[in-house]
């Protein structure tokens, strides 16, 4: 699909409240690309699907991943991990993105992973930050993302953790090595 398709495409998909986030997310991607070094166009496309299954049924997320040898543990923990890995494939087989670059980004902009590239950590993060997000940590988070996206990016996953432990809920391995590894990269 060409540019302007896959807009049009994503935008069907998403309800509006949505479709904001998303375009908040790709104005925010690229400049975060452009302050770090990423590849703004890669930037741009990873925003706008990065969330393309956001809005579909669980079950129908769940059966992507069941149905194409997806990482069948994801299935195990929170269902928002879900449209990360769905999009991803969704891109690939059905939108005809073939840069796997791009379709990384998309995969791990929830969880993360344990090596992430520059462009999945500008996706990653600009996901946090967009003009609409509105949680205690943004602020902070916006800041650091001034000078340092490895920084923000732990204080992200930080504030996620400490959700998901206030909720009792499990947090996915990957994110944890993801964050272990960031603390890495800067020490
Ligand atoms: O899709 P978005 O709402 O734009 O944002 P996202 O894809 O980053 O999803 C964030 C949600 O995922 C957030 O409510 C926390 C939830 N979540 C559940 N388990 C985990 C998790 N996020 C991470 N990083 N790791 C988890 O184990
Ligand atoms: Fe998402
Ligand atoms: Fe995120
Ligand atoms: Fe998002």
């Amino acid at each position: 699909m060409k540019l302007e398709q896959l807009i049009a495409a994503t935008e069907k998909e998403l309800p509006g409240k949505r479709w904001t986030h998303t375009l908040g997310v790709m104005d925010t991607a690229v400049k975060l690309a452009q302050r770090f070094g990423a590849d703004p166009e890669k930037a741009y496309l990873a925003a706008l699907l990065h969330d393309y299954c956001k809005a579909w049924p669980v079950d129908k997320q769940a059966a992507v991943i069941r149905e194409n040898g997806l990482p069948a543990d994801l299935l195990d923990y929170d269902k928002e991990l879900w449209h990360a890995h769905a999009g991803a494939w969704v891109a690939e087989h059905r939108l005809g993105v073939g840069d796997q670059e791009v379709l990384d980004a998309i995969r791990y902009h929830t969880s993360g992973r344990e090596h992430m590239t520059l462009l999945d950590k500008v996706v990653c993060l600009a996901d946090y930050i967009e003009p609409g997000r509105d949680f205690p940590a943004v602020h902070n988070i916006r800041e650091i993302a001034e000078h340092s996206v490895e920084k923000a990016l732990v204080a992200g996953f930080d504030s996620t953790i400490q959700f998901l432990l206030m909720q009792g809920k499990k947090i996915y391995p990957l994110t944890v090595l993801s964050r272990n590894r960031l603390i890495e990269e800067l020490t």
